[in-house]
C-alpha cells in the first residue's frame, strides 16, 4: 500500500550543528526537489541510492545552501517510497528555510514515527521490527541496543514466523481432527484424536509460550532498567554509596545524621543492566517538618522501587530504627548491605537478616565489588542466557498478547483434563489463531499503531 502523502521532517536534532539531515518521502518527492534544487537529478528509477551535490534555491533563484542529496527510489528505500535525504549545513536558519521551501511545495510535516509507519504499510518491516527501531534509538546500554538489533534482524523474524507456523499447524491439526470426529464419528480412516493427544500438543505449545514470555521480561530489564531505592537509617552511608557507584560527588555526604532531605537520582550501568538509583533521606522519627517531608518521600520511592538496597552500619548496634525499616522492606526484592566494614564491628544481625546473605562494603573507599556481583546475580538469577532465535517480546502489547494466548491455551488444557468433549473447545482454538496473527506483528489495529508510533521521535 503506497502512500499518497509526501512527508518531510528534520531527522537530526533541532540544534545548531555541523550538518543537519532533512528527509522527504512519498510520491511527490522528486517533483518537489526539482523545484528547489539547481542540478539535474539522476534518471528514474534506480535500484541503488544516488548522491548529487548542488544548491537549494528559492523562488528568486537565490542560493539557500550548498547541499548533498541522497536519492532513493521506490521501493528501494527505508520507507518503500521515493525518498530524498538532504544533508545541509546545520545552522537552524538554513535548516528552517529549506524546510519551509519543501513544505510550501506540497509536503506535510511528518508526525512522530511516520516514516517508519510508511515502511510498515509498505511491508518493509513488521510491528516487532518497528518497535525495535525505537528501542535501538533509546537503548540505555550496549546490551539493550544488541537486543533491539536482534529483533530488527530479518533472520530473527524468519525464525519467529516459522515458530508461529508450527504452532498454527499443530492447532489446525487439532481442529481438523475434532471436526472430522464430530461430523463422522464412525469414520476410522483418520486418527481418532483423544483428549490426551491434543493435551500433549497443547502443553508443548504452552511451554514454548512460557519461554517467549520470560525472555521478553528479561529483555525489558535491559531496556528499561531497574529502579533501586537506597534505604536505611540516617548516617549509614547511603549517599556515600550512591557517589561511589556513580563515580561523582552527586549527593552531599556529611557526618551529620539527616544530611539528605530530597530524593537524589542517578543512573548506573551494571554489566549492561541500567540501574536507576534513588538515594533517599534516612528513615527515622522526623524531628521537624522538612525532615518529615524527606522521610515521606523516601517511603514513596520505596513503594515504586523494583529493588531495594537496605543499608546497615557495621559500626553501630542494631537499633529500633533498623527493625522498623526491616519491616518495611522485608517482603521486597532486597539486597542487604553492611557498610563501614573498615570500622570496629558493633552490629549484631538478627538471624532473619543473616539468612538473606548480606553483602559487606566500604562505601567510603569505594570497595563495592561484592555488591555489584550480588546485585548482578540477583537480577540475572532467573534470566539464564539471554539468547534466543526468536524476537524478545518485551513490550507491554507483546507481553499481553502472549499472556492472552497462554491463558486461552491454559483454559483448553483445563477443559481437556476435565474431559470436556473436544468440540466444545474448538471455538477457542479459532480465537487463538487470531492472536497468533497479531503476535506476528503483521496484523494491526489503529489503537496498537498509535501506542507504538506515539513513542517515536519526530523524523524517524
Ligand atoms: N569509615 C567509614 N565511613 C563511612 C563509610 N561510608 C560512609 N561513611 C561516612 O558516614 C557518614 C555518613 O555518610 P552519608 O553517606 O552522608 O550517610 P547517609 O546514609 O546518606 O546519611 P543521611 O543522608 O543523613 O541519611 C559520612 O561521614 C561518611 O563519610 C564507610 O564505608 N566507612
Ligand atoms: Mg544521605
Amino acid at each position: 500500500m503506497f502512500s499518497e502523502k509526501t512527508i518531510t521532517a528534520l531527522v537530526t536534532a533541532p540544534v545548531t550543528q555541523n550538518i543537519a539531515l532533512i528527509r522527504i518521502s512519498g510520491p511527490e518527492t522528486y517533483n518537489l526537489i526539482r523545484k528547489i534544487f539547481d542540478h539535474p537529478l539522476p534518471e528514474y528509477p534506480q535500484k541503488k541510492p544516488q548522491l548529487v551535490v548542488g544548491n537549494i534555491i528559492n523562488q528568486n533563484k537565490e542560493i539557500i545552501d550548498q547541499v548533498l542529496l541522497l536519492c532513493f527510489y521506490k521501493p528501494h528505500s527505508f520507507t518503500g517510497e521515493d525518498v530524498i535525504e538532504i544533508s545541509c549545513h546545520g545552522n537552524l536558519f538554513i535548516v528552517n528555510q529549506i524546510l519551509r521551501l519543501i513544505l510550501e511545495n506540497g509536503t506535510e510535516l511528518a508526525k512522530e514515527g511516520e516514516f517508519t509507519k510508511q515502511a510498515f504499510f509498505n511491508d518493509k518491516l513488521n510491528l516487532i521490527q518497528a518497535q525495535a527501531i525505537n528501542d535501538l534509538i533509546r537503548a540505555p546500554t550496549l546490551s539493550a541496543s544488541k537486543l533491539a538489533l536482534h529483533n530488527l534482524n530479518p533472520q530473527t523474524q524468519k525464525e519467529f514466523t516459522k515458530l508461529l507456523k508450527i504452532i498454527a499447524d499443530q492447532l489446525l491439526k487439532i481442529i481438523a481432527i475434532i471436526e472430522v470426529n464430530i461430523d463422522y464419528p464412525e469414520y476410522d480412516g483418520v486418527e481418532y484424536l483423544t483428549g490426551k493427544a491434543a493435551l500433549n500438543r497443547l502443553q508443548k505449545i504452552r511451554r514454548e509460550l512460557e519461554k517467549l514470555l520470560s525472555l521478553g521480561q528479561q529483555a525489558r530489564i535491559y531496556q528499561e532498567g531497574v529502579k533501586v531505592a537506597i534505604i536505611g537509617k540516617p548516617n549509614v552511608g547511603k549517599s556515600t554509596l550512591l557517589n561511589a557507584l556513580l563515580q561523582e560527588e552527586k549527593a552531599i555526604v556529611s557526618s551529620l545524621a539527616g544530611t539528605t532531605r530530597d530524593v537524589i537520582e542517578g543512573k548506573y550501568n551494571l554489566k549492561g543492566i541500567p540501574l536507576i538509583l534513588f538515594d533517599t533521606a534516612g528513615i527515622r522519627k522526623a524531628k521537624n517538618i522538612v525532615e518529615k517531608i524527606g522521610v515521606s518521600r523516601s517511603q514513596k520511592v520505596l513503594k515504586k522501587a523494583e529493588l531495594t538496597f537496605f543499608l546497615l552500619d557495621n559500626s553501630r548496634a542494631w537499633s529500633q530504627e533498623d527493625t522498623k525499616i526491616w519491616k518495611l522492606v522485608k517482603n521486597k526484592k532486597i539486597v542487604i548491605i553492611i557498610n563501614k566494614t573498615d570500622l570496629k564491628k558493633k552490629l549484631k544481625l538478627p538471624n532473619e537478616i543473616l539468612a538473606k546473605n548480606p553483602v559487606s562494603i566500604n562505601a567510603k573507599r569505594e570497595e563495592i565489588k561484592g555488591l555489584e556481583a550480588g546485585v548482578e546475580k540477583l537480577l540475572t538469577k532467573n534470566l539464564g542466557n539471554i539468547h534466543s532465535p526468536y524476537p524478545f517480546l518485551s513490550h507491554s502489547w507483546q507481553q499481553s498478547k502472549l499472556q492472552e494466548l497462554a491463558k486461552k491455551i491454559d483454559e483448553i488444557i483445563q477443559a481437556l483434563k476435565q474431559e470436556i468433549p473436544l468440540d466444545v473447545v474448538s471455538g477457542d482454538l479459532k480465537i487463538i489463531f487470531h492472536l497468533l496473527k497479531e503476535l506476528s506483528g503483521k496484523e494491526y489495529n489503529e489503537k496498537l499503531l498509535d501506542v507504538i508510533f506515539s513513542e517515536f521521535c519526530l523524523g524517524k
